[in-house]
């Protein structure tokens, strides 16, 4: 066993766009778990757009990464020392201890992963926060029926890709909305869409919306906001939902955009849009991961990863993700 732990932290703190050099690999000595506590070695850790939230000066609801400290993060580890009686050696858990290759943490933080379900790193994704966020996000908070139009923006990543899969499961006509013509293969042809377009070539999204969804819009699963949103409201059927994941075309502005006034259309059709965090369902994780791998195992959900390799590689990997450089979930291999 190597001797030393290896670690990103925030150098920095990014104005707009984040670069490789707000970040800083260092090293230090291997911590030694405590009472109750268990170290364990990254195997896989999580790349997600919520960590350029953190690198912020103001976080909202939860503490943002301080100069020096370690980037934080979702990883799958494998247990080395436990002094916690319900962990030992060899197990497979999943942590929140950032960017680093050891670490040690309280075993009641830990959640175990049962590597004979499916890939461990699933654990990170389509088991795991993404792909509860999908779960939650669209059955509670866009509470789909047969037939609904579904319009689902940053269809090909992490999230969106699971989003347009349950839609379909729950009967929905599917409609998603990514950054490249390769995507729109994807997730026409690999993850069943019924259609989709480029929103970085079709750039006129009223009119290409208006093609795509001929009858309107009754729910818009919303991870990007900006301009795509702006385009999809008008389009909105009476009694619309949009349930509001994520706002990525925002994150690295210095200054938030300033929307067109459209809340007219929320009026006149009745429509209801509501944000969550996927934290606020905790209590019910264990059924939503329940389902999600039941559908994984009856083949009605497939999911793709987009594994880079190496702790080192984790600041470039994160900034390219989010420039759309990913399909599938974006992780980390940073041990065998
Ligand atoms: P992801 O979609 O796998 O990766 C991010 C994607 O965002 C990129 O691949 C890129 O795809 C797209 N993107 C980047 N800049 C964009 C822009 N200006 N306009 C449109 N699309 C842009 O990431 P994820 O983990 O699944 O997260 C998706 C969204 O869900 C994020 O907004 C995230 O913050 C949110 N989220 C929310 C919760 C919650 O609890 N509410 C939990 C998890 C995630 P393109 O090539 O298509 O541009
Ligand atoms: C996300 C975007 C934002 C997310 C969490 C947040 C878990 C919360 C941010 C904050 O309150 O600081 O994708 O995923």
């Amino acid at each position: 066993m190597s001797l030393t732990n290896h670690q990103i932290t925030l150098a920095a703190r990014p104005t707009g766009f984040p670069t490789v050099d707000d970040f800083k690999l260092v090293s230090s000595p291997i911590p030694e778990p405590g009472a109750g506590e268990v170290l364990t070695r990254t195997l896989f850790l999580s790349v997600d757009p919520y960590m350029r939230g953190r690198m912020n000066e103001q976080a909202s609801y939860a503490a943002n990464v301080q100069i020096g400290e370690v980037m934080v993060g979702g990883n799958v580890g494998e247990v080395v020392e436990s002094n916690d009686a319900n962990f030992r050696a060899g197990d497979i858990v999943q942590t929140h201890t950032g960017w680093q290759t050891y670490s040690s943490c309280s075993g009641s933080s830990l959640r175990r992963v049962d590597p004979d379900l499916a890939p461990v790193s699933t654990a990170l994704g389509v088991l795991g926060m993404p792909g509860l966020t999908a779960y939650f996000g669209f059955l509670d908070i866009a509470a789909p029926k047969a037939d609904d139009v579904v319009v689902v923006s940053g269809a090909a990543g992490a999230v969106g890709s699971l989003v347009g899969q349950i839609a379909k499961i729950k009967g929905c006509r599917t409609v998603g909305i990514a950054g490249s013509d390769t995507k729109v293969a994807h997730i026409t042809d690999e993850l069943g869409f019924d259609t989709a377009f480029n929103y970085k070539t079709h750039t006129e999204y009223g009119d290409e919306l208006k093609r795509h969804c001929p009858d309107g819009i009754d729910i818009y699963f919303d991870n990007v906001g900006g301009q795509i949103s702006d385009a999809v409201f008008p389009l909105m059927n009476i009694g619309g939902r949009i349930s509001v994941c994520g706002q990525i075309s925002q994150y690295n502005k210095v200054r938030p955009e300033e929307g067109p006034r459209l809340l007219w259309h929320f009026i006149t059709k009745r429509l209801q849009m509501r944000g969550f965090l996927v934290f606020d369902f905790e209590a019910r994780y264990a059924d939503g991961l329940k389902q999600m791998a039941s559908w994984l195992n009856d083949g009605k959900i497939v999911y793709r990863e987009d594994i880079w390799h190496g702790l080192e590689r984790a600041p470039e990997a994160f900034i390219d993700m989010m420039q759309g450089g990913n399909i599938g979930k974006r992780l980390i291999k940073v041990a065998d």
